[in-house]
């Protein structure tokens, strides 16, 4: 440690370290039971738990899909994906901002995953705190809806370098919010480019066929 580092960063260094040790545990229990976890981060309200209630509800048709979801309070996101019939754990974390690995293991503690084809873990409404934490996901989406402003990939340029693929939600409200896209996806491309962008409406069900065929690819 350097002379005059304050301890609270070795502190948090450490408390990483341990989070990257614990995921990296999660993600080999992930593939050797053969399921695709994948998770989903963004502000607040902007459509995680709606576009999960039409996927769980979508999916179950034809896979076994599961949810984790977490919050700093209340259980409302469990019980709204349960109307899926999906199995679904709701993770209360208090004053916590973001998941931890530690959290979804003990969360899944119970659970037999290798009877379950997709996991999807909402993280807590964020766009800072849970950047920083891997979750041992194959996959994380960032959201952002068309009601947020163009600028949110400029601003949180980490929370869009976390993640594998932007997921542009709200899509049947860009007119009215004058979404400007080619800004939106210039602003993506600049802080990741290459980033793949997928555009839905769980509302209207504008590009929900394009989304799931994307996760059924997913699995191989
Ligand atoms: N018009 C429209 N509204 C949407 C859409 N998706 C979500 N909403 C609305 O946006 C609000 C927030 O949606 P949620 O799904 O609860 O958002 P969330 O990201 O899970 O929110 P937190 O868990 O609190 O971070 C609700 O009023 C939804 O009805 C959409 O595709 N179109
Ligand atoms: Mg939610």
């Amino acid at each position: 440690m350097k002379v005059n580092e304050p301890r609270l960063v070795e502190v948090r260094r450490n408390i990483l370290k341990r989070n990257d040790m614990v995921a990296r545990e999660l993600r080999d229990t992930f593939q050797q039971a053969g399921i695709t976890v994948v998770s989903l981060v963004s502000s607040p309200g902007s459509g995680k738990t709606t576009l999960l209630e039409k996927t769980l509800t979508m999916l179950k048709a034809h896979y076994r899909v599961a949810a984790l979801v977490g919050d700093l309070a209340t259980e409302n996101d469990a019980q709204r994906l349960s109307r899926s019939g999906a199995q679904v754990r709701q993770i209360v974390t208090g004053t916590v901002c973001h998941l931890e690995a530690e959290m979804v293991r003990t969360a899944l503690d119970e659970w037999k995953l290798a009877d379950l084809d997709f996991l999807f873990i909402e993280n807590v409404g964020n766009l800072v705190c849970p950047s920083s934490y891997d979750l041992g996901e194959q996959l994380r989406l960032v959201l952002l809806s068309v009601t947020e402003g163009e600028d949110k990939p400029l601003k949180y340029p980490t929370i869009f370098n976390s993640a594998d693929v932007a997921v542009v939600t709200k899509v049947d409200l860009a007119g009215p919010a004058e979404f400007d896209w080619s800004a939106a996806l210039a602003n993506i491309e600049r802080v990741r480019p290459g980033m793949r962008v997928i555009r839905v409406s769980a509302k209207t069900g504008e590009g929900m066929e394009d989304w799931l065929q994307f996760l059924v690819t997913l699995k191989g």
